[in-house]
């Protein structure tokens, strides 16, 4: 049978590029969004294309939908092999003293409790049945705060830390465990950012060749299937004219 991959954030940008990925390299997926239809359209996409899938509409947030959606899962579909912590987003870029409250608790609730729940859901099955790989998509931001960026930043730091104390405590397993930490890629995430501003998203891949989703997918794909006694632990992947959060030399 083959290997079981849960993505969380699947119906847009480097979420659903690793569902095209790992559907691509023969995983059976479970893809997990809150847009139902949408889920529909790529389960249909992948599932033409031989793939079989399983899909979830829950919202991270929502500890007990979350709970349910994990605890129901067909007993075929239960041994999760890989689970991407991806669903994530940014609110906003004001300065931190004028940030609005419910941005800020949207991105904790998503960016750092959704990713522990599912991480406490899924990770007890994989020690049970000793395999398993945990990867989450943190972030440059993770790294050192940017104007604006502070709260956003603070989650995705949150997510590197969460990651190094679970590759700590899983460290008596074979379960590996992976942070990877984009730079500029081009998704919805921006336009999510700037609340549906498209204009003002546009202009932040402006004179620079973004990344995409397929090249985070690349290496998240390679992370799942290196040997298995390398883990890779972090990787920082930035478009060429970025060195971090802050310096990026637009053309
Ligand atoms: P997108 O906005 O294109 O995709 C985000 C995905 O997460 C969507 O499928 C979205 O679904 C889902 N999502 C958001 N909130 C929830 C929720 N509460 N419950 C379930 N699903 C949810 O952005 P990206 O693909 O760029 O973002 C994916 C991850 O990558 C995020 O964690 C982001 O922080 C991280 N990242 C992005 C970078 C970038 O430059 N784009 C760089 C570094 C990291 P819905 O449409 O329903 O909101
Ligand atoms: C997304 C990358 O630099 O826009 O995490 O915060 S950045």
């Amino acid at each position: 049978m083959n290997k079981i991959t849960l993505i969380t954030g699947a119906t847009s940008g480097i979420g659903l590029a690793c569902a095209r990925k790992f559907a691509g390299a023969g995983y059976r997926l479970i893809l997990t969004g809150r847009n139902e239809s949408r889920l529909e359209e790529i389960r249909a996409e992948l599932t033409a294309q031989g793939s079989e899938v399983l899909t979830l509409c829950f919202d991270v947030r929502e500890r007990e939908e979350t709970e349910k959606a994990i605890a129901c899962l067909p007993q075929e579909w239960s041994e999760i092999d890989v689970l991407v912590n991806n669903a994530g987003l940014a609110l906003g870029l004001e300065p931190e003293y004028e940030g609005r409250f419910d941005d800020w608790e949207t991105m904790i609730d998503t960016n750092i409790k959704g990713l522990l729940w599912m991480t406490r859901l899924v990770v007890p099955g994989m020690v049970e049945r000793g395999r398993g790989h945990i990867i989450n998509i943190g972030s440059v931001a993770g790294d050192a705060a940017y104007a604006g960026g502070g709260v956003y930043c603070a989650t995705k730091a949150a997510v590197k830390t969460l990651s190094d104390g679970l590759r700590i405590d899983l460290a008596p397993t074979p379960i590996r465990v992976t942070n990877l930490k984009p730079g500029l890629v081009e998704t919805n995430f921006s336009r999510v950012r700037f609340h549906g501003d498209a204009k003002r998203a546009e202009k932040v891949y402006q004179g620079i060749k973004p990344l995409t989703g397929d090249d985070i997918a690349d290496v998240a794909l390679y992370a799942a299937q290196a040997p298995a006694h390398v883990q890779i632990a972090e990787v920082l992947i930035l478009a060429t004219h970025q060195a971090s959060g802050s310096v990026i030399a637009r053309q």
